[in-house]
């Protein structure tokens, strides 16, 4: 039996009756939603998909271990989301169906994007990410938990991507055999960052692995960098994930799942844009980790791709899709992305050569 939403809603502490509560967002993993009080006040409620985040406990003590580090940095509340606690005094709630929920407050007054409206907007989200992986700096790492082992372990995404090739369970690697072919071509560079970060040429940080435009608000009235949202993900990792991500969704000039693949382009305008956000944010990488910037955005975009054409393969059980082959349509647009970088490397380098 499914526990209701009005069930759900009685449980958190809202500051008033709730009267409304509708979907809300594009995110692929988690199930959310505005909810909206008799007072005006309003508040996201979030389904964690538990499959993706099984150990509930461990996701939740992350985010408001993160969230309490953040806040006694912050000097504007408004920076740092708030979780709203469940009656029972806890930061979430499990459901006698075995769903668990959060709530946040919602941040009134800001733009979540799926494009960038302007260059800007997306040197606002550089702004956010830098500034958010320079806060952490110096929080415990220790003390995180892998919410997601192996999260951008992209020589065990590929492990996975054969495992799901060889199952074939949905009779679909016949249909998409140039795509195989594709990330076939590129498995032997998998293992370059991670073999960087053994040897210690890269240092292990605290990183948000999830930087996409759409996990960033802006202030509605300034459009300024206001608050990283969407902290699952938060783990220790490399900073060139975090920059390669925010690159692979933001610098494209199409959507994620756009059909048309002459639309698809990593545009350099917008590469260069971010990497001068990111890089005065955070002014601590090192010269080895400004190198390797580009090496991040080809890296996350193709272990991107890598995970839809599994998921695609394993008939589409881990990102939602909306429509038929959406995680087909995704991981094409990663590998055009890929292509291009690999076209306009040269001067992906030189432009983060050229910050100093
Ligand atoms: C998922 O949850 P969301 O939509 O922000 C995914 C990311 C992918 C992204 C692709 C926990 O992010 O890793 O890059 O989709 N999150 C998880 O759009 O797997
Ligand atoms: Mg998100």
């Amino acid at each position: 039996m499914n526990c209701n939403l009005d069930t759900v809603l009685a449980q958190f502490c809202y500051d008033s009756r709730v009267i409304g509560c509708e979907r809300h967002g594009c995110g692929h993993i988690n199930t959310t939603y505005l909810v909206v009080c008799e007072s005006g006040h309003r508040y996201i409620l979030q389904k964690i998909n538990h499959t993706v985040f099984n150990d509930v406990e461990a996701l939740m003590h992350n985010i408001s271990a993160v969230i309490d580090f953040l806040a006694k940095k912050a000097s504007d509340p408004r920076t740092i989301m708030k979780l709203i606690p469940a009656r029972s005094g806890a930061d979430y709630l499990c459901m006698p169906d075995g769903s668990y929920w959060r709530s946040y407050d919602y941040v009134e007054n800001t733009i979540c994007l799926q494009r960038p409206d302007s260059p800007e907007d997306f040197y606002q989200s550089a702004v956010a990410f830098g500034n958010f992986q320079y806060q952490l700096a110096d929080f415990p790492a220790s003390t995180l938990n892998e919410t997601i082992p192996n999260f951008h372990n992209t020589v065990d995404r590929y492990r996975i991507f054969h495992d799901a090739l060889n199952r074939d369970a949905y009779n679909r690697s016949r249909l998409v055999r140039e795509e195989i072919a594709f990330v076939l071509a590129h498995e032997k560079e998998a293992g370059i960052l991670m073999e960087m970060q053994k040897s210690g040429k890269l240092p292990l940080r605290v990183t948000h692995n999830d930087t996409k435009l759409n996990n960033v608000l802006l202030d509605g009235k300034t459009r300024k960098a206001l608050c990283v949202i969407d902290l699952d993900t938060v783990m220790p990792g490399l900073s060139v994930y975090d920059f390669g991500d925010a690159i692979r969704f933001g610098a494209s000039t199409a959507d994620e799942d756009e059909k048309d693949l002459h639309k698809v382009e990593m545009s350099l305008e917008l590469f260069g844009i971010f990497a001068g956000g990111f890089l005065g944010a955070c002014p601590s990488l090192t010269e080895t980790e400004r190198q390797m910037l580009p090496m991040g955005a080809k890296m996350m975009t193709l272990e991107c791709g890598v995970r839809f054409l599994t998921d695609y393969l394993d008939g589409d059980h881990y990102f939602a899709i909306h429509y038929e082959d959406q995680n087909l349509y995704r991981s094409r647009t990663q590998f055009k992305l890929v292509e291009d970088m690999e076209k306009k490397w040269e001067q992906m380098n030189q432009i983060c050569g050229s910050f100093h």
